[in-house]
Order: structure tokens, then C-alpha cells, then sequence
């Protein structure tokens, strides 16, 4: 194992995913096999202390899970640069760091969102050539072999599959999300479990609508503050339930027992991949409609058939007439089935790559055997 160490530069522009990203990122390099020694910069910790509740948000300095933490103000402390830096998302590290990392010959990384596009692969692990003689490489998070793959913890999958197989572990989930035992028990009895994780602009009132169209009943998980326009209560069978935001495993595990994982983003989709159940995509709305680009090349690349991947598109144009009609059709068997077995068979598939953390250390490692 080459010794390697990392600093993490992120700053966080909007919502939860950049955090998102960079705190999985880390956690995984700071844990077995590699226990790495990573420090993560971070601009916003309040934020990052809403997926992250053990961080302290007035903390300058602290250690989280094994993680070093900086508070990343306009006065940052002056620390000697690790062997690797990385800036997510390309996020400019402070000018006198760089300088620094001169002296250190620190490799610097600049690391992308996560994008389906096929020029992804010719892009990724390109040099970026600096004047002043630092390394530097593009590093592209993606779905196939010629990038830099999907975060994922070692054997994230066989954890998912052991705690789905104990039924009381998701009830114990259910009550710290604060749901009533008898919306419990209304899932025990069969009805479907929903996430609703989206912008606010999501067809949320179609995805009701499509429910409550259904023999059986539903009980939708809301994150607090997300689709406020959706009222939470009952709708006949279907219960809307606001839950408080959960640490990311917890999120996690919410996304392994749901029947139905509606997110958003970039971290929270590969999350719900990661589960294998059905999902409803939102991607990150950008100017010129260029997410939608990204979202036909994503249901390209995906192992869904024509009537969901129509499903992703109007949710995401926002045409609920559309989203009604295919979602209770998307709903019921067998079209129902044929959902879960494509999420099912595309996070096997997926689950057989080499994961972003391993491609980027082993990436870095030939990089400093090369210098
Ligand atoms: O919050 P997001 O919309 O973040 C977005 C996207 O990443 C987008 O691509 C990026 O450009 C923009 O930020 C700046 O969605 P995302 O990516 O799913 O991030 C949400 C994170 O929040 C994810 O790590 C899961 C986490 N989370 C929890 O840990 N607990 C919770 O209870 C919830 C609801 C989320």
C-alpha cells in the first residue's frame, strides 16, 4: 500500500451534494483498507452538519469518523499541504495554499461532477497543465470502465442485503424518522414505501396522484423542507410523513427499505443506484435546459425500459400529465416488476466496477511513483 495523504477542498454552492460527495469521499479514504490520513476543507458547516449531525458547525478544527476537519473561512490556517490535494468541483484552493503546495510537490486534483456524456471518458484523468510546474489532473466520476467510477464502500451491497433481510432494523429506521406506529403498521401490511427527495418543482401532486390510484396503500417519506407544496397528512391511503434529515447512512438504509426512491442531485442518485429499487431521478436544474442532455445520456446508459425512462423525462420538464398517466402504469405489475428487476440487474452490474475512491488513491499512487 503506497502511503499517500489527502486534503479535500469543497465549498458548498448549493443544496447537500457537493458536502454530500466530498464527506463520502473522505470517509472512505480515512476507513480500511486504505486509512488514508484526509482533512477536508469545508466553506459551510452548517449545512454539512445537517447530513452530518457529530459535526460541531462553530468548530474551527475537529476530527469526525476519523476525518480532519477545517472550517474553511476567508483567513484559513496555515497548513502544510497533504501529498494530494483535491478540489471538488473546482472550487479554487486559497492562493497562498497553492503556493505551498509548490514547495511540497503535492499532487493536485481537480474532481467533477458526476455526468453519463460520453466525453466524460476522453476527459478523465487528463493533465491540466500549470505554469507554475504543479501536477494536475481531471478526474471524472462516471458509469463505465474509462472513468473514474461510482463511490462505493466495500461491500456496500452485501451490508444493503443484510439489513433488508432484518426486518426489525427498518422499523427501528422508521421510528428515529418519527413515523406514527400505525403508518408502521400499514407498511407492514403491504402498503408501498415511498422517498421523496426532489427540487421544488417536482410533480410531487402527480407521484400522489399515481398512489392513490392504486389498490394498495402508500406512505411517503418527505425530507424536511423538501416539495413544500406537497401537503403532508393523509390522502386516502396514501400518508405524506415529514421526516427530520438523518446522517448519510441512515439515509442510506431509508433508500434500501423504500419500494420507490424519488432523488435528486448527484450524491442521493447514486445512493438510491446503490439500493437497487425503483427511482425517479431529478437532476440538478442548469441554464439552457443543458441537464436535460445529461439526463438522456444517463436513461441511455441505464437498463430501464422506454415507458420509464419517458416516466424521467416528464418528471424532470415537469409535465404532471404525462407523469400521472406513466407512473400508475409504472406502478402496477408487470410493468411494477420489470422496474425492480432493471434497478435490481444495472446496481449488479454497476456494483462490478472499481469504485471512485479506489480508481482515485490507485490514480494518485502511480502518479507519485511517476514524479
Ligand atoms: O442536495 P442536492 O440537490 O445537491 C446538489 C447536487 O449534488 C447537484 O448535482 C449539485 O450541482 C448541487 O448540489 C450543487 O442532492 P444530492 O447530490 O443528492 O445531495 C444530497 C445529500 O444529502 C446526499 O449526500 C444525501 C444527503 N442526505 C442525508 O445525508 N440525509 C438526509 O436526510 C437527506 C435528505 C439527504
Amino acid at each position: 500500500m503506497s502511503s499517500l495523504s489527502f486534503d479535500i477542498f469543497c465549498r458548498v454552492v448549493d443544496n447537500f451534494g457537493d458536502i454530500g460527495v466530498c464527506w463520502r469521499l473522505s470517509r472512505q479514504l480515512a476507513a480500511p483498507p486504505g486509512r488514508y490520513p484526509v482533512r477536508l476543507w469545508v466553506d459551510d458547516l452548517r449545512s454539512f452538519a445537517r447530513i452530518e449531525p457529530e459535526v460541531d458547525p462553530k468548530a474551527e478544527q475537529q476530527t469526525v469518523k476519523g476525518v480532519d476537519i477545517v472550517h474553511w473561512t476567508d483567513q484559513p490556517p496555515a497548513l502544510a499541504p497533504m501529498d494530494v490535494v483535491i478540489e471538488a468541483f473546482a472550487c479554487d484552493p486559497p492562493a497562498d495554499f497553492v503556493g505551498r503546495m509548490i514547495g511540497q510537490n503535492s499532487l493536485w486534483i481537480n474532481l467533477e461532477y458526476l455526468s453519463a456524456e460520453k466525453w466524460v471518458e476522453s476527459c478523465h484523468a487528463l493533465p491540466s497543465v500549470q505554469a507554475s510546474g504543479l501536477r494536475k489532473a481531471f478526474f471524472f466520476p462516471g458509469f463505465t470502465e474509462r472513468t473514474g467510477g461510482l463511490l462505493r464502500e466495500p461491500g456496500l451491497l452485501a451490508q444493503r442485503d443484510r439489513w433488508q433481510a432484518d426486518p426489525a432494523r427498518r422499523e427501528e429506521l422508521l421510528r428515529l424518522v418519527g413515523l406514527p406506529q400505525a403508518q408502521i403498521d400499514v407498511l407492514h401490511q403491504g402498503a408501498r414505501q415511498v422517498l421523496l427527495f426532489s427540487y421544488p418543482d417536482a410533480p410531487a401532486q402527480a407521484l400522489l396522484e399515481a398512489l392513490q390510484m392504486q389498490n394498495q396503500g402508500a406512505v411517503v417519506l418527505v425530507p424536511s423542507g423538501v416539495c413544500p407544496a406537497l401537503e403532508r397528512g393523509q390522502h386516502g391511503a396514501v400518508h405524506v410523513h415529514e421526516m427530520p434529515f438523518i446522517d448519510q447512512d441512515g439515509f442510506d438504509r431509508l433508500l434500501w427499505s423504500s419500494d420507490l426512491n424519488c432523488v435528486r442531485g448527484e450524491d442521493s442518485l447514486v445512493r438510491a443506484l446503490w439500493a437497487g429499487k425503483p427511482l425517479i431521478w431529478q437532476i440538478y436544474p442548469q441554464d439552457g435546459n443543458a441537464h436535460m442532455i445529461k439526463l438522456e445520456a444517463w436513461l441511455a446508459r441505464s437498463q430501464f425500459g422506454p415507458e420509464i425512462r419517458r416516466l424521467m423525462t416528464s418528471w424532470n420538464n415537469g409535465n404532471a400529465e404525462d407523469c400521472l398517466r406513466l407512473l400508475s402504469q409504472a406502478l402496477q405489475p408487470p410493468d411494477w416488476t420489470g422496474w425492480q428487476a432493471a434497478a435490481a440487474s444495472w446496481a449488479a452490474e454497476l456494483a462490478g466496477r472499481k469504485d471512485l475512491a479506489h480508481s482515485l488513491s490507485d490514480f494518485c499512487a502511480r502518479q507519485q511513483r511517476k514524479s
